[in-house]
C-alpha cells in the first residue's frame, strides 16, 4: 500500500484509497482486481446496482454480443477460463450477466464496489497529487489515482422529438430495458433505429408485437450471425485451445483468434476464386465476414466487390421488391460503420405484422399522445423504442465534470476533439488513467482483449511508479499531440468513418467529428505500449513523491 492509503475513520474527512476505479463493467471489475494484486486500496463507483457494464444496461429482447464467446471472455485465469461453460457462438445478455457475476463472486470483487453510485465530480488537488471524487450519494472521497472505466457505449443517446412528453403509450431506450422486461403481446411497437442494437430486437419485438413499424433512417450492412450451440465436444475442443487462441488474437489486428484472410485483396484472384472465397466467408458468418479480404476497409474496389456480394444476398431475402431496395439504399462502403452481425433481421420483413417506413424520405416530424408522425403519415402506437445509440466513447467521461491541473475542465480541453496519449492519459489530468479511452483501439477491436491490455499496462506502470517512490505520472503534450495526430492521419488511410455515424462523433449534436479509435491494428498498438514503458515511459513525465520536480 502507498503513502497515507488508509481508511480514515473520521466522518468529516473524505476517506482516502489509492485508487479509485469508475464502473464496474468488464474493464471496472479486472481493473479491481489487478490493483488489489498490488496491495493498493481501491473503490469502484458503479451507477447500476449490478455488475457487467453494457451487458447490465442493454436487456432489450435479443440483445447479445456480436464478438464469439471463445473471444470476448477474459484471458487472465486459466481457471475461469476452465470452469467457465460458453452455451452459444454468440453469447446472450443473461448468458454474459450470469459471467461478469460469476467473476465478480470467484475473485471476491463486491466488497470494493459502491453500486447505485454515481461520479459526478473528480476534480485533481495539484498540491497533494490526489484526486477529489465526489459521488451522486453525496460522498467525496479522494484516491491517489483514477482509472475511468466508464466504457465507450454508455452513455445514451435519447433524440428529442417535439411532443415527446405529450406521448400516452410507453417510451424506452433499449439501454434502459427494465430487468424484469417488457411484455409487448398485443402492442403497437414502433422502433427508432436499424443499428446493430435495432437489428437484434426487431425480429424479436415482431415475434410478439401486434404490429411492428420500424423507422429506418440510414440502412446498413448485416452480415448473418450463423449463432450455434456449443456442444459437449466443441467446449471441450475450446477449453482446450485457449492459450493457442490467446496467441492467435495477440497477432491479430482486431484480438480476435481468427487465423488472417486467405489471400489479401478480393483483386488478386479471379471472379470464380473470389466468389467462392466470399461464399465461404457468408457461410461462415459474423464479424470476420469484414476482414473477407484484408485490404476490405482499405481498397475501395475490394470494397464495392465484397459490398455487392453482400447486398445480392440481402436482396435473396426479402419477399418484397420495394422493402428490400429500402433496405438496401445503402449510402456508405462496407466497414465504413460498424458491420451488423443479424439474427433473422432481413427475414423479419417478410412477416405481415411489420412495416419499415423509410424516414429519411419522410423524417419524424414530432412524437404525438397517440403515436409518432412523419412528414407523410401517422403512426399509433403502444410502446415507442429508442434503438438510437450512445454518445461514444467520449460521451461517459464528459458526463462528469473532470478538472485537471489549475480546475481545467475535460470538457474544455476537449471540446475541439478528444487528445490523449495512447488512448491512456489526458496531459494535464494526472494520475488519471482511461481503459479503452479515445485514441486507443476501443471498440476496434475485441474489446475485452483491448481492456485486459491496457489495465495489464496501467498496473505495470502503477508498479514501476511504487518501486521508484514517484507520485505523479502526467503525458508530455508533445508526445500526446503526436500520438493524436497519428490516430488521425491512420484514420484517414481506412474507409472506417468516412460516413457519419457514432464512430465519427456525428450523431451528437456539437459534438466535434472525428474518428477517436487508433486503427493501427491492436497487435501494433500493444508492441507501441510496450516499447513506450521499455524506454523508461517514454512521452510520460513522473514526479518523485515529496517533490514538486518532474522527471
Ligand atoms: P447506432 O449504431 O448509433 O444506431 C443508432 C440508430 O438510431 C441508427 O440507425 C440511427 O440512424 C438511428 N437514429 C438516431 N437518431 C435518430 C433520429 N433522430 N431519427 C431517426 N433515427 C435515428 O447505435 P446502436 O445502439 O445500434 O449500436 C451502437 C454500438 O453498439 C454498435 O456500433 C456496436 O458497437 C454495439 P442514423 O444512422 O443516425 O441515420
Amino acid at each position: 500500500m502507498i503513502r497515507d492509503a488508509c481508511l480514515i475513520e473520521d466522518p468529516t474527512t473524505p476517506q482516502e484509497f489509492d485508487v479509485v476505479i469508475i464502473g464496474a463493467g468488464a474493464a471496472g471489475l479486472y481493473a479491481l482486481h489487478r490493483m488489489r494484486g498490488l496491495g493498493l486500496s481501491a473503490r469502484v463507483f458503479e451507477k447500476g446496482d449490478g455488475v457487467g457494464g453494457t451487458w447490465f444496461w442493454n436487456r432489450y429482447p435479443g440483445a447479445r454480443c456480436d464478438v464469439e464467446s471463445w473471444d470476448y471472455c477474459y484471458t487472465f485465469s486459466e481457471e475461469l477460463e476452465q470452469e467457465w461453460e460458453w452455451t452459444e457462438r454468440f453469447p446472450t445478455q443473461p448468458e454474459l450477466e450470469r459471467y461478469f457475476n460469476h467473476v465478480a463472486d470467484r475473485f471476491d470483487l463486491r466488497r470494493d464496489i459502491e453500486f447505485d453510485t454515481r461520479v459526478d465530480q473528480a476534480r485533481f488537488d495539484d498540491d497533494r497529487n490526489r484526486w477529489i471524487i465526489r459521488t451522486s450519494s453525496d460522498v467525496t472521497v479522494s484516491a491517489r489515482f483514477v482509472v475511468s472505466a466508464a466504457g465507450c457505449l454508455s452513455e445514451v443517446n435519447t433524440p428529442r422529438f417535439e411532443g415527446a412528453e405529450t406521448f400516452e403509450g410507453q417510451q424506452i431506450h433499449t439501454a434502459r430495458w427494465p430487468k424484469g422486461g417488457i411484455n409487448v403481446t398485443g402492442m403497437r411497437v414502433g422502433v427508432i433505429g436499424t443499428g446493430s442494437t435495432g437489428v437484434q430486437a426487431i425480429p424479436q419485438l415482431a415475434k410478439q408485437a401486434e404490429h411492428l413499424f420500424v423507422f429506418q433512417r440510414t440502412p446498413q450492412f448485416a452480415i448473418p450471425a450463423r449463432n450455434r450451440p456449443i456442444d459437449d465436444d466443441a467446449l471441450e475442443e475450446l477449453k482446450h485451445n485457449y492459450r493457442e487462441r490467446w496467441e492467435l488474437k495477440k497477432a491479430s489486428p482486431v484480438g480476435m483468434g481468427r487465423r488472417p484472410p486467405e489471400v489479401s485483396s478480393a483483386l488478386e484472384v479471379d471472379e470464380a476464386t473470389r466468389t467462392r472465397i466470399l461464399e465461404d466467408s457468408w457461410a461462415l458468418g459474423g464479424p470476420g465476414f469484414a476482414r473477407t479480404f484484408d485490404d476490405v476497409m482499405t481498397n475501395a474496389d475490394s470494397n464495392q466487390l465484397t459490398s455487392e456480394f453482400v447486398q445480392d444476398k440481402i436482396r435473396e431475402k426479402v419477399e418484397d421488391s420495394a422493402v428490400a431496395e429500402s433496405l438496401l439504399a445503402i449510402d456508405h462502403p462496407l466497414g465504413a460503420r460498424r458491420l451488423i452481425v443479424e439474427i433473422d433481421y432481413f427475414e423479419t420483413y417478410n412477416r405481415p405484422n411489420v412495416t419499415l417506413v423509410d424516414v429519411a424520405a419522410a423524417p419524424i416530424e414530432e412524437i404525438t399522445p397517440r403515436g409518432l408522425r412523419t412528414t407523410e403519415d401517422s403512426y399509433d402506437l403502444d410502446l415507442i423504442v429508442y434503438a438510437t445509440g450512445f454518445d461514444g466513447m467520449t460521451g461517459a467521461l464528459l458526463a462528469m465534470d473532470i478538472q485537471g491541473v489549475g480546475g481545467l475542465p475535460l470538457r474544455a480541453k476537449w471540446s475541439d476533439g478528444a487528445g490523449t496519449y495512447l488512448g491512456l492519459v489526458a496531459s494535464g489530468f494526472p494520475n488519471l488513467f482511461m481503459i479503452t479511452g479515445p485514441g486507443s483501439p476501443a471498440v476496434f477491436s475485441n474489446v475485452i482483449f483491448s481492456i485486459e491490455q491496457h489495465v495489464d499496462w496501467i498496473t505495470d506502470c502503477l508498479a514501476h511508479m511504487l518501486e521508484n517512490n514517484l507520485d505523479r505520472i502526467d503525458s508530455d503534450p508533445e508526445a500526446e499531440a503526436e500520438w493524436t495526430r497519428q490516430v488521425h492521419e491512420i484514420a484517414a488511410q481506412t474507409i472506417v468513418g468516412k460516413t457519419d455515424s457514432w464512430w465519427t462523433g456525428a450523431n451528437i449534436e456539437g459534438k466535434p467529428r472525428g474518428v477517436t479509435f487508433y486503427l493501427g491494428g491492436t497487435h501494433t498498438y500493444r508492441e507501441i505500449c510496450e516499447e513506450i514503458a521499455a524506454n523508461g515511459y517514454k512521452g510520460f513525465v513522473f514526479q518523485p513523491a515529496g517533490n514538486s520536480a518532474t522527471v
